[in-house]
Order: C-alpha cells, then sequence, then structure tokens
C-alpha cells in the first residue's frame, strides 16, 4: 500500500459547487445517480485531468454537460474515474451500481437490521459514487431518495425535507437539500421501518428547532436520555461558546452495526444503538453519562467541524480535539469535575501515553499515513483534547473563548488547519503558541523530572524541573516543549501554602496554584517564606499529558492522599501508592504482607463522608493491570496480575466490616435516580460488593444474589452479575448468567454487556469459554458489538488469560484477526492493537507477540489497514 505524506498536499484541481443524487434504493442493489456541476479550481494549476475517487463501484454510465461519454472518453475502473479533457466548468453525471446489502464493510451505503444507511468518514462516500472524496471539497447537496414504501416508510438525508411522493410500484420518494456547503465525508442517508421520537429546542435567537429520534420499534421506549442530553448540549454550547444551532430540523438515527460510536452528518448524526439507547432497566450509569457525552460531542461537531472542518484528514485533530475538548467540559459542568477529569487522565495515561510509547506513535498531526481510519486514535482524540485543553490553561477562560469566537468567525465554511486554529488563539490573546505547536508535531509522551531542596535557613523552598522528550518512530531527536505545570505546596497542617516566587511578594497576594510554563530542558522554581519542608503537589488536575518522575515517600503519598486540595492528586497519590505497593510485592514470597499504610488510607477512605463520595468509590479502585503495565520497564503479566490479586485479597478480608457497612450504608430504597450523588452511592456500594465477593465473603454473596434479584436498574444488576462472575461462587455465577440472559436475550445492547462481563472475567473468562461464547446463539460477526463485547474486551480487558504465557491467546486473537480481514477490515485492524507493543513484555510473552503479527503479516492480500499496523509493528 501506499503512504500519504502531509508534504505532499495540493490543494484540489476541481471545486464542486452542487451535488445532485438520486438514490434508487432495492433489495438487491442500490443505483445512484450523481450530477455534480464542477469547475476548475483557480488556485491550482492548469490542464489536469479530472480524476475522481471510487471504491468497489460499478459503473453504469457517464454524461458530460448532458453528452453520454463512451468508454474511450474517460478510463475507468472501481476505484477511479478519469476524464483527460474536461472544460473549465462543467457538469459530470455518473450513474453507478452498488450492494448495499453485501456491505459487510461498512463503509459507504450498508445494510443493518434490515435499514439502509451510511456512513462516509473517512473516505466512504467514495464506496457510493465516484467524488472527489476530500474534505476540502465542499458542495451543496441535494439528495432524492426513492424505495419500497412499506419496508421503508422514513427516507432521510443532510438538511431540509422539500418534498416528498408516491411513485408507481408501491415506491415513494423524499428530496432532501442541505444549504450549507459541506465536504462528502458529512453526507449521510436513511431509510428504513422506524419509529419517531419528537421534541423541540428554542434558540437563544428564539427559532424552534424541530428534534427528531429515529430507532427500531422494539427501541421506542430508550430515546428519552438522548433526547434531554441534545437539548442540555444546545443551551450549553450557545451559553459557553456562543454557537446556536443552524438548521430547523436535527435528527438522530441508531443503527446497531457500526464501526465506531457516531458520526455527525451534517443535519442527520447517526449513533451506535450502544452509545445512544438507554432505559434504567437495560442501561448503567456509564452507558448513561457516556451517551450525554457522545450526543454532545456528536452536536458540538456542528460547528467544530462541520461549518469549520479539516482542511485533509492530517488535520483530523482539529475537529476530533477540539470537539473532545468541549465535550470533557461539558460532561464536566454536567456532573462531577474532579472525576470526569480523573476518567480522563486515567485513559490517557494507560491507553494513549501506551499509544504514544509503541510502534504506532504519530504526533497529534501526524505526518503521513497508508490507511486514515487507523489514525482515529486516542492521540488524535484524547492527545489532541488535551492540547487544546493547554491552550485554556495557557489562555484563561476568557481569552480561549475570544480565540474560539475568531476562529469560528474567520474559518466559518472552510476547511482549515491545526495551524489555522492555533493562529486565531494567538490573534485573539497576542501570545505567541510557537513553541507550543510542537505539541502537534511531535510525538511521544515528555518526561518531567522534578527535583527539589529546602532551605531551612532561607526559608526557600526549590523546585527543579527537567523536562526529556523520547524518541518516537521517525523522529529521533526532539525539541523541549512548552508545558504548563501547575503546582500547589501542602504545609505541616495539610494546608495549601500561599506560593510566593519572589521574597517581596506578600504572602496574602500570593496564590495556593501556580502554572508554571516550562519551555526549555530544565527551570528552577524557588518559593519564598517557607517555615518547613512542604510536600509537593505536581502537576494538579493533569495540567499536561506528561509523566512526572518525583520520589514521594509512601508517608507523603498518605498525606496528600487525605490533604491535598486538588482532588485529582488526592486520586494520584492513591494510585501512585497502590502501584508502589503492588510493585514491591511482585516476586516476592507469598507471606510477604501488604503495606499497612495502604491498609489505612483505605479504611480512612471508607469511613470518610465529608469527601466527594464519587472521588472515594474512585481512590478505592486499585490502579488496573493495564494501568501497572504501562509502568513498568518491561512488564510481567502474570507477575503484576499476582501482585495485584494478593493485595486486593488482603484489604478485602481485612477491611471486611467496613465493606459491609459501606455497602449497607449506601443501599438505595426508592427510584432510580441519575443524580451525581446517586451515582456515586451506587459506585460505592458495588465497589464494596465486588471485593467482598473477591474473598469469596458469604454475607457478601447474599448480598449479591439479593441485589442480583431486585435490581431496579441495571447498574446494580449488571455490577452484581460482574461481581458474581469475578467470584468463585460457580453455581450462582452460572445461574445469574443464564437468568440474565433469559431475561434479556432480545436486548442486543444488553446482551453486549453480558458477553463483554464474562469475555474480560480472569475467573470466568478461560479462553475456552471465549471461544464458546462465538458459538453463542446471540453472537454474530459481522456486528462490530458483539466483536468488540468478546474478542475485544477478552484482549483488551482480561489481560491475565490474554497473555498466557503458553501464547494461546495470541494465537487466537490472530485467528479472529485473519478471519475480520476478509469482512471488516477497519474492526480488524482495530483488534491488532493489543498485540503491538510486544516490545514492552517479558520475553515470554513478547515472543508469542511477534510470532501472531508474523502470522497476520503472511496472509496474502490483507487489507490496507491491517497491512499498515502489522507492518509498523513489526519495523
Ligand atoms: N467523526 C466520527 C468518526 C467516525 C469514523 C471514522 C472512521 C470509521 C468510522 C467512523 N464512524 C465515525 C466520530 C466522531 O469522532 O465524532
Ligand atoms: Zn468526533
Amino acid at each position: 500500500p501506499q503512504t500519504i505524506y502531509l508534504k505532499d498536499y495540493e490543494v484540489p484541481p476541481f471545486l464542486v459547487d452542487h451535488t445532485d443524487l438520486r438514490f434508487e434504493l432495492f433489495e438487491d442493489g442500490a443505483r445512484v445517480h450523481s450530477t455534480l456541476s464542477m469547475r476548475r479550481n483557480p488556485e491550482s494549476a492548469a490542464g489536469q485531468p479530472l480524476e475522481l475517487d471510487g471504491d468497489s463501484l460499478e459503473l453504469e454510465s457517464v454524461a458530460l454537460d448532458g453528452q453520454a461519454l463512451s468508454d474511450g472518453d474517460y478510463e475507468a475502473t472501481p476505484a477511479s474515474l478519469r476524464i483527460d479533457s474536461v472544460p473549465d466548468q462543467f457538469s459530470l453525471s455518473v450513474v453507478t451500481w452498488i450492494r448495499p446489502q453485501d456491505n459487510t464493510r461498512l463503509e459507504g451505503l450498508y445494510k443493518s437490521s434490515g435499514m439502509f444507511c451510511t456512513q462516509c468518514e473517512a473516505e466512504g462516500f467514495r464506496c457510493i459514487t465516484y467524488y472527489p472524496d476530500r474534505p476540502d471539497v465542499m458542495a451543496r447537496f441535494r439528495t432524492r431518495i426513492e424505495a419500497d414504501q412499506s419496508r421503508y416508510p422514513v427516507l432521510l438525508s443532510n438538511g431540509n425535507d422539500v418534498e416528498r411522493g408516491e411513485l408507481d410500484d408501491g415506491r415513494h420518494y423524499a428530496v432532501w437539500e442541505d444549504p450549507f456547503p459541506k465536504p462528502s465525508y458529512l453526507f449521510a442517508l436513511v431509510a428504513g421501518d422506524l419509529v419517531e421520537k419528537k421534541d423541540q429546542f428554542t434558540t437563544v435567537s428564539g427559532r424552534e428547532i424541530d428534534l427528531r429520534m429515529y430507532v427500531e420499534p422494539r427501541n421506542a421506549e430508550k430515546c428519552d436520555h438522548a433526547l434531554v442530553s441534545l437539548k442540555k448540549a444546545m443551551r450549553w454550547d450557545e451559553e459557553v461558546y456562543g454557537r446556536e444551532y443552524d438548521l430547523d430540523i436535527f435528527m438522530i438515527v441508531a443503527v446497531d452495526d457500526f464501526n465506531m460510536g457516531a458520526m455527525e452528518n451534517k443535519g442527520l448524526n447517526i449513533f451506535n444503538s450502544s452509545c445512544v439507547l438507554a432505559s434504567p432497566d437495560t442501561a448503567t450509569d456509564m452507558a448513561f453519562q457516556r451517551i450525554e457525552s457522545i450526543v454532545a460531542h456528536e452536536y458540538f461537531h456542528n460547528w467544530s467541524g462541520n461549518r469549520v472542518t479539516c482542511r485533509d484528514w492530517f488535520q483530523l485533530s482539529l475537529k476530533e480535539g477540539f470537539t473532545v475538548f468541549r465535550d470533557t467540559q461539558f460532561s464536566s459542568d454536567m456532573g462531577s469535575p474532579t472525576v470526569k477529569r480523573i476518567e480522563d487522565a486515567s485513559l490517557l495515561r494507560t491507553a494513549q501515553f501506551a499509544e504514544d510509547g509503541g510502534p504506532m506513535a504519530h504526533p497529534v498531526r501526524p505526518d503521513s499515513y497508508m490507511e486514515i481510519s487507523n489514525f482515529y486514535t486516542l492521540t488524535v482524540y484524547e492527545k489532541g483534547c488535551e492540547v487544546v485543553r493547554m491552550i485554556h490553561t495557557l489562555l484563561g477562560p476568557e481569552q480561549f473563548r475570544a480565540g474560539s469566537d475568531l476562529y469560528f468567525e474567520r474559518h466559518d465554511g472552510q476547511a482549515v488547519t491545526t495551524d489555522d486554529f492555533v493562529r486565531a488563539m494567538e490573534d485573539a490573546s497576542g501570545r505567541d503558541l510557537s513553541q507550543f505547536r510542537l505539541w502537534y508535531e511531535q510525538a511521544g509522551t515528555p518526561r518531567l523530572t522534578v527535583e527539589d531542596e529546602y532551605d531551612d535557613a532561607q526559608g526557600t523552598y526549590r523546585l527543579t524541573i527537567h523536562q526529556s522528550v523520547p524518541a518516537t518512530p521517525g523522529q529521533p531527536e526532539k525539541q523541549p516543549q512548552h508545558i504548563p505545570f501547575a503546582v500547589g505546596l501542602i504545609g505541616e497542617q495539610g494546608k495549601a501554602l500561599p506560593l510566593r516566587l519572589s521574597a517581596d511578594e506578600d504572602e496574602n497576594d500570593a496564590p495556593t496554584q501556580r502554572v508554571l510554563e516550562l519551555t526549555g530542558d530544565s527551570h528552577t522554581f524557588t518559593f519564598h517564606g517557607l517555615q518547613a519542608r512542604p510536600v509537593p503537589s505536581l502537576l494538579q488536575g493533569f495540567s499536561a499529558p506528561v509523566r512526572v518522575d518525583y520520589p514521594w515517600t509512601r508517608d507523603q503519598l498518605m498525606f496528600l492522599m487525605s490533604h491535598d486540595p486538588d482532588g485529582f492528586n488526592r486520586w494520584d497519590a492513591s494510585q501512585r501508592l497502590a502501584s508502589d505497593v503492588i510493585e514491591s510485592l511482585m516476586h516476592q514470597p507469598k507471606d510477604v504482607r501488604t503495606d499497612r499504610r495502604l491498609l489505612t488510607a483505605y479504611r480512612h477512605l471508607l469511613a470518610d463522608r465529608s469527601l466527594d463520595q464519587a472521588l472515594v468509590a474512585r481512590m478505592l479502585q486499585l490502579p488496573t493491570v493495564a494501568a501497572l503495565i504501562e509502568q513498568s520497564e518491561t512488564a510481567d503479566v502474570q507477575a503484576i496480575h499476582e501482585a495485584r490479586r494478593r493485595v486486593l485479597t488482603e484489604l478485602a478480608v481485612e477491611l471486611r466490616d467496613d465493606l459491609v457497612a459501606c455497602y449497607r450504608r449506601n443501599q438505595e430504597s426508592g427510584e432510580y435516580r441519575l443524580e451525581p450523588e446517586d451515582i456515586a452511592r451506587r459506585a460505592l456500594k458495588n465497589t464494596a460488593l465486588a471485593w467482598l465477593l473477591h474473598v469469596k465473603d458469604e454475607e457478601g454473596r447474599m448480598l449479591a444474589v439479593k441485589q442480583f434479584e431486585g435490581a431496579t436498574n441495571m447498574t446494580d444488576r449488571a455490577s452484581a452479575l460482574r461481581a458474581l462472575v469475578n467470584s468463585d461462587f460457580e453455581g450462582d455465577r452460572q445461574q445469574a448468567l443464564d437468568r440474565f440472559y433469559g431475561q434479556f436475550k432480545e436486548d442486543p445492547q444488553v446482551v453486549e454487556q453480558w458477553f463483554a462481563i464474562q469475555a474480560s472475567s480472569p475467573n470466568a473468562g478461560s479462553l475456552a469459554h471465549v471461544e464458546a461464547l462465538l458459538e453463542h446463539e446471540a453472537f454474530d460477526w459481522k456486528n462490530p458489538n458483539k466483536i468488540r463485547s468478546v474478542v475485544g474486551a477478552f484482549a483488551g480487558q482480561n489481560l491475565s488469560r490474554f497473555h498466557a504465557k503458553d501464547g494461546s491467546g495470541y494465537r487466537f486473537l490472530a485467528k479472529r484477526i485473519l478471519a475480520l480481514d476478509e469482512t471488516n477490515p477497519q474492526i480488524a485492524a482495530r483488534l491488532v492493537s493489543p498485540l503491538t507493543r510486544w516490545r514492552k513484555f517479558k520475553n515470554v510473552y513478547s515472543e508469542g507477540m511477534k510470532s501472531a503479527l508474523e502470522t497476520l503479516r503472511d496472509k496474502p492480500d490483507l487489507s490496507k489497514d491491517v497491512y499498515e499496523v502489522v507492518h509498523k509493528s513489526l519495523k
């Protein structure tokens, strides 16, 4: 496969003013008539031939300015259409025949549970018709859909519904017009037998917007939460970013078969059912929160992505990083900001840091790719979000808002670059962000090494911070980056001390948190007026996506756990303490006990009612095996898993009575409410339950069975099921699994949870059991959610089983990837990810991982998607 480079970018030789589409939808295929009003781009070199992208297309006819062309006038393959000589302005009409019913890649137009739907980002539109399928070609679309009326009563596309009517043979049609120019990746079409849920939103300027959600009839009762979330997001975007919705109608459609979470098509967002449908009986608290944030994310794209879009796919983070930042701000405003920050930072520190330290490492703005679908990564999304967050921190909220206003105003209707975004921020604030731009250009996670020195006589405390950015593939040398480093100092009494950077500074004016700006290889900051050596609280709020090395003692970490005014760092201290304890137990004889200090810290936490209970629930979670792998130099998964289990067992035995008390205290009565306090109570109670079952506590077992049987919501039911599945109570486990399936087998979203709970459990999810799940009547190789919930959950979450020393987990995964590569290469390529970091592991693992990658490499006709990941990983 070919590598595409950012440095080779050229403006499009032809532009499209209007795109007129007519879809004739049938059971054995679809005929697509497209008429493009095109002209040469005045900014491009003269005389270039017209070359349109295609993918697996069957061409029926071509006409130029109404004149049919014959074979010799053009060159057509399933992947391109070329016409050597065209006038400066012309209309091109093309008819193609496609087969949505056989489309298992789920790119372009395909069928899901009997309905037609599309996924065009990044390069799916070329699977529908020949087109300049690149984001910097923006056109006004008019779409006519024709289909059988009884099978497909609902016909949708982008923009406004301008005409409908009946045709012969029981067919009907609808015409949609989108007044906003858009790139082809934002095109969408849906045709199906769907129920409509209606709502309304009045914008800040008083315009009435029709909100509509379309779902299969069995899901009619699962729409409320998405609609409420949508209205909250619309209001929030007006209030916080001054962004008003622009069309008169906004539609959401839920489909069961979808490669990712959702898609922000103009005015017609399409969602994976699991990311939009919810009712208390079927969705957990986490699912409710995820839906709220994804609905908001897709909605926010209407401005950050649709009105202002990307010039090319190297700029993907322009829309994704900024939109993730916007959705994290929104979620933070809707719930607990500290917990939201912890969730985001832990994903970043475990998964994105791993990506950034592995063979697929790439900058937030990559400079080359083979298959763009492989670059919808944690780096582009989550690190991209952190980069925008750092601009927010450096500029402050007012100047950041001015920058965002300027960006939208300056670039409305354009396809632009991350550099344009940064320039708008600079121009609005007057700040120089030239060094900051390295965050977009350099891959790798910067490491900060911190040293300190207290001078008793002077009452000063010096912090010296060294920065280094590791080498990554293709980038051996790095320059220091511009890092906002938020710090605090905690005094003996547990008080945040005033931070005086000079002796003249008045104590009363000095803040207790400062954002130090690091730009060089090393910096020293001296704090004045300190009576005793403080404990440093570093990188407060996770102010930059970096690693921090500082030799906190266990006592200091305990101190920070109970005194740090920064909630994020309290949690961080708990994770550092627990990691240190777990790591020190690895390879130690079985009779070596867990440091009592950890126990004391957890006992205090369980009893502490003054702290945000959502934070307590988070602090009680031991670092995951994935986090511990990421922190180790060369990982020994089985040793990590064992040490972690030992600590968990000891804690659960010692804290048994505290756990029972915590469980009972947080038991709810009454109706299910999705309020932060209720969510926190359920999280705490269910953590306590999981710990009790981990040590086979009889009372715990009774509580779990009772909770499972009597649950009034899915959070409690699924938590009880998970606790039983993870326990050694085999009889109860099987009984609960059978009952659960019996009760919910008609609901795909719940069955996905049922699969995932088993596949990710180190106890229940043996390889043999996971293989059996693949044969289950509810499993379907064509459905990405099912694949993720069994194969993905096993390889990504059941790490002790996946990394079996005999290599069976790796062989299992390679075999499934090979099969999937034939049907859905995007999903196949994503599943390679658990194998890519083989160099991080001890030989006993890395050899098996590497050989699984080699098996993949040796497949003839490997898709471009899998090829890229496998070859880069083996390099
Ligand atoms: N912008 C959307 C990306 C997306 C996607 C990309 C590749 C293949 C399938 C896809 N489905 C959706 C989602 C988002 O970030 O909002
Ligand atoms: Zn997005």
